[in-house]
């Protein structure tokens, strides 16, 4: 079993200016309501809490509709302070774990990540592709974009957080459970050649198989980082998501994806997204968030 880093550095990340509607911003506390540092004490770990970071609601006495980069001023605030806050973190020799929050905020961590590990690989589980740009974008939220700025696309205010030369290479990432994918995000993911583990993959060969190929990949890379959007999994599971599509990844197959991923021992930093307490079930989602983390940390049955 892989030696692990024993110290953990949480971080809140109270935004929903990314998926432009409210309650996602109350998600951190959710997870952490659900029992997250107990059920990482219990695992051996040192969790150091950061809080919550910031999030200004002043933005939102104007209505964004039709703009397509909502809410672009305070979302780069956020993202710089989340990036230097995740390098910070890792320069001291922690493990960061960031709760979101929409998936906006991966720009944040995964530049952040980036200052430490060049040659970064990221394994992006979520229903959608997160690839628009504001040239392609449905409907003008940045919680669509993140994949695509990590890449090096997109507006380059955003592109810039944490220094523009870093990036995330193609090669490096995989996405595991699409099945919400717009055209314009489709043309980029093939242009690039990034390799997209759809649910009609999951369906065929399981999940045990697209893992095997997943990490196959994310080998060559010099450290991973997860952005888990719980969207990913199926509204049945996890019910409590802004944007939630029908056929999704199960509960079962969302543990054995992070049991061999935590077994693979290439796992540098992570983050839980989309978790929205307000259409939530009984916090359900915060649970299963919670959950996939013990096994993301190395939790086994037996
Ligand atoms: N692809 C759509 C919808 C979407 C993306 N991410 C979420 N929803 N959660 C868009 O708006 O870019
Ligand atoms: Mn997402
Ligand atoms: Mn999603």
């Amino acid at each position: 079993r892989p030696e692990r880093n024993r110290n953990i550095s949480l971080i809140g990340v109270p935004i929903d200016l990314g998926a432009d509607r409210r309650g996602v911003d109350m998600g951190p506390d959710a997870i952490r309501s659900a029992g997250v540092l107990h059920k990482l004490e219990q695992l051996g770990y040192v969790v150091h809490d950061q809080g919550n970071l910031t999030v200004s609601r002043k933005a939102l006495e104007q209505a964004a509709t039709g703009e397509k980069l909502k809410y672009l001023a305070e979302t780069i605030t956020v993202n710089a302070k989340l990036a230097k806050m995740t390098a910070d973190e890792m320069g001291r020799g922690r493990f960061p774990l960031a709760l979101g929050g929409d998936h906006s905020m991966a720009i944040g961590t995964v530049k952040g990540v980036l200052h430490h590990i060049d040659r970064l690989g990221l394994l992006w589980f979520d229903a959608h592709c997160d690839a628009n740009t504001a040239e392609t974008t449905p409907s003008g939220n940045i919680h669509g974009m993140p994949l695509a700025v990590c890449l090096g696309y997109g507006h380059e205010l955003l592109t810039g957080i944490g220094g523009r030369k870093r990036k995330i290479r193609p090669e490096n990432v995989v996405i595991i459970g699409a099945r919400s994918v717009d055209p314009g995000e489709r043309s980029l993911l093939k242009e690039l050649g990034i390799r997209v583990f759809t649910m009609h993959d999951i369906d065929r060969r399981g999940m045990e198989r697209v893992m095997e190929e997943a990490l196959e990949r994310l080998a060559k890379s010099d450290g991973v980082h997860l952005s888990f959007d719980v969207d990913g999994m199926d509204p049945n599971d996890a019910p409590g998501v802004g944007t939630p599509v029908m056929g999704g990844v199960t509960y079962r197959e969302s543990h054995l994806a992070m049991e061999l991923l935590s077994d693979s021992g290439l796992l540098v930093s992570a983050e839980f997204v989309e978790i929205n307490p307000v259409l939530d079930d009984r916090n359900k989602t915060a649970k299963a968030a919670v959950e996939m983390i013990g096994s993301v940390f190395g939790e086994q049955i037996m």
